[in-house]
């Protein structure tokens, strides 16, 4: 890789809307976390970016499903997400928040300049409108079928699911997330980003790495994942897309251009832009030139994301930056895949989730533990699983049984043979054999083969793989323990103690290589091993380039006759009963927050009939071949159906919801034996069995993909 002059660091803005959860914490803010931490045991100059984002639909349905203003919302999730950051231990630089004035001056400005440089396309358009709300429905106002995928719940701006960047207009069978009204179409006036006109050069960026004849970045240093998605999303064709909207709360498109009165920036504009802004801030407050961060290109921007938010950082964003000229665009988005939990998604409704801001108050002491096992689970590649039991076992066999059994050994062998002072050894007793020309001793190439591991290991972060980073330190430290077993001090020590000494001096070394390797991973307890060996804390100011260079001249990392700590706990075991516990409140919680969702007004319902009556009825599973409008009747349409054994002619009053072109091919529910009657003249034999909610709104009642036609349905 490049070496860089700096590093700007970014976690996606959570919406201020609910808490976190550990899915959130995988995705982008633990692995940004440690890559940050690592630049800086490098000696880099790095700033980590983030803050609240406080705008947009999530923002506002929230506040109206609270009965609270939106401010109110945002207040509390921002103080919210800052303690749990801290607790968490995720190490911001900066820590900011979209409804700062600063983020809407610079928000504004960014449009402005977008605007003078007639990047915009001002375009009236016909958008969906909710005529109950008197509202315009953009992003989550407006949910329907992905044209993409069919997940039933993407929302107007984006499919979560597949992360597919939406517009309104493209979801099947939309409806209003206000009233679960079917929404009509208005015209309306925004101003357009014409994405079409961007797309070769992002094409050409995202595919090669090159812009104007420059080398950026190396393609495949990108995850494979996030390729793939900008590919397919640019061979799909990009088409203009919306950067305003009709809303009341977000930041105002600036009052002095034309049109501006009620319409306010896309959250999509504004939140990445809160990078921006964020980086403004902590230059203000350290006295740095937040320009250098942004506009040179000695600079590397790396953001870190969550896989729904792809095609918004590195198509999206990089053409506003481009748009706007000034800008350098992102190094690498290393976007992580989702993280399931005890086998299903995680989700906030169904309340199935571990909620990071519970888990930093009940298990205080486990904080570590939480991120070595997010690590462990990381779904850098694809999905992954968190389970309580994984992490249990993650805590009891690797983290006690491996690194603190290892540390704990190594302390108490020093003070129980040395009285805690580090010793001194006879290194010509020590030698072993000779490695090139020279001479070398056991101590010599076992420091040769950290040496090596700790270069591994940075390799592995820097390509943003931290399990296998993680790993190679946990290797060190089973290394150490092997060392430590095969040399049996504890035996040695009294036919040959000159012996033992270099294997404890060289322990020492071991132990104080991971008290430094460790750092990204597991912050507190590189301090509680450093407090164990009476060193100075590791503040990230350099530690591990140092070590390297102190390895490669072959100096010591701990001197002799330092006098170190006595021993203390690394990691304390979990029990059955604590995991028991959180797998029962899961359960719990989960169940409640269904049934809640579940309790819907009870509808009257019709009287009871006998189940001779219910049987009188033939129901079959079918298919529509054909569909066209009858004429002259707005809510008919004329089908024919597939039983398998005959095709029957249908007339359906589901013209208003459903095109012609919609329905061929569907599989049906078909009520066989109803007696033929006339309509408009046509003979209808059989109805389609149709599912209609509160508010109208219809669907169909389909036997699953690969049931055959004719079957009898009771
Ligand atoms: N708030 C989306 C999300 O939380 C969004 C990220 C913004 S990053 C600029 O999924
Ligand atoms: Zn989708």
């Amino acid at each position: 890789m490049r070496n860089f002059k700096r590093h700007l660091v970014t976690s996606a803005l959570p919406y201020a809307n609910g808490p976190l959860h550990i899915g959130h914490l995988a995705g982008a803010y633990l692995p940004a976390d440690i890559y940050v931490r690592f630049l800086r045991l490098m000696g880099k100059d790095v700033g980590f970016i983030c803050g609240s984002d406080e705008h947009g639909a999530a923002i506002t349905i929230r506040a109206a499903k609270d009965e609270k203003t939106p401010q109110e919302i945002v207040d509390r999730y921002h103080e919210m997400f800052k303690d749990t950051f801290e607790k968490v231990g995720i190490s911001f630089d900066m820590y900011h928040r979209t409804s700062s004035e600063l983020h809407h001056q610079t928000s504004q400005d960014f449009f402005r300049t977008l605007n003078t440089n007639g990047e915009f396309v001002e375009k009236e358009s016909e958008q969906y409108y909710d005529e109950e709300a008197n509202q315009f429905l953009a992003d989550r106002y407006i949910k329907g079928t992905c044209p993409k995928c069919a997940h039933e719940e993407a929302y107007g701006d984006q499919c979560e699911n597949c992360g597919s960047a939406l517009s309104p207009t493209e979801l099947i069978n939309p409806l209003s997330t206000i009233t679960g009204n079917v929404p009509v179409l208005k015209k309306t006036t925004h101003w357009f980003l014409p994405l079409d006109k961007y797309e070769m050069w992002l094409k050409e960026w995202i595919e090669t790495g090159k812009l104007d004849g420059k080398e950026l970045h190396n393609p495949d240093d990108w995850k494979n994942h996030v390729l793939g998605q900008c590919k397919s999303w640019i061979e799909g064709g990009l088409h203009p897309r919306a950067m305003t909207r009709d809303l009341s709360w977000g930041v105002d498109v600036p009052k002095e251009i034309e049109g501006s009165e009620g319409k306010k920036l896309y959250v999509w504009l504004d939140a990445p832009i809160g990078y921006i802004s964020a980086t403004k801030q902590w230059a203000q407050d350290t006295g740095k030139e937040w320009k250098e961060y942004w506009q040179d290109e000695e600079t590397q921007l790396v953001h870190f994301i969550g896989k729904d938010n792809i095609v918004f950082h590195c198509l999206i964003f990089p053409a506003i930056l481009r748009a706007h000229g000034d800008y350098i665009l992102p190094h690498n988005v290393p976007a992580n895949q989702f993280l399931n939990l005890e086998g299903k998604k995680i989700s906030t409704s169904r309340n199935w989730a571990v909620w990071v801001h519970e888990f930093v108050n009940e298990m205080p002491e486990h904080i570590d533990a939480l991120r070595y096992a997010m690590v462990k689970n990381m779904p850098e590649i694809k999905d992954s699983e968190f389970t309580w039991k994984g992490f249990q076992d993650y805590n009891n066999n690797e983290l006690v049984n491996n690194l603190a059994n290892y540390v704990n050994r190594v302390v108490v062998l020093v003070n129980k043979y040395y009285e805690g002072k580090v010793p001194d050894f006879d290194e010509n007793q020590d030698l072993v054999g000779v490695l090139g020309e020279v001479e070398t001793s056991y101590h010599d190439s076992e420091l040769l083969s950290l040496f090596d591991k700790l270069h591994v290991y940075c390799d592995h972060v820097r390509s943003y793989d931290f399990r296998s980073a993680m790993n190679t330190v946990m290797d060190i430290s089973s290394n150490g323990n092997q060392i430590l077993q095969f040399n049996e001090p504890w035996k040695r020590i009294k036919e040959d103690e000159e012996s033992v000494k270099a294997v404890m001096n060289l322990s020492l070394q071991y132990v104080t290589a991971l008290s430094v390797a460790i750092k990204p991973f597991m912050p507190e307890s590189s301090d509680k091993i450093r407090k164990l060996l009476n060193l100075p804390l590791v503040e990230e100011k350099g530690e591990l380039l140092s070590l390297l260079d102190d390895l490669a001249e072959g100096n010591h990392l701990i001197q002799k006759d330092h006098q170190i700590s006595t021993s203390d706990h690394l990691f304390s075991r979990i029990d059955d009963e604590i995991i028991e516990g959180q797998v029962a409140k899961l359960t719990a919680m989960s169940a409640a927050a269904v049934g809640a969702a579940a309790t819907l007004e009870k509808p009257e319902e019709k009287e009871n009939i006998a189940f001779d009556e219910f049987m009188k009825m033939e129901i079959k599973t079918a298919t529509i071949l054909t569909a066209e409008k009858v004429k002259k009747a707005d809510k008919l349409l004329k089908l024919t159906i597939d039983l398998g054994y005959e095709q029957r002619t249908v007339v359906s009053g589901i013209a208003e919801h459903f095109s012609p072109e919609e329905v061929i091919g569907k599989k049906v529910s078909l009520l066989a034996n109803l007696a033929p009657r006339k309509i408009r003249g046509v003979e209808s034999q059989g109805m389609i069995l149709m599912a209609e909610g509160e508010n109208g709104q219809l669907g169909f009642v389909s036997p699953e993909d690969g049931w055959p036609n004719g079957m009898s349905i009771k």
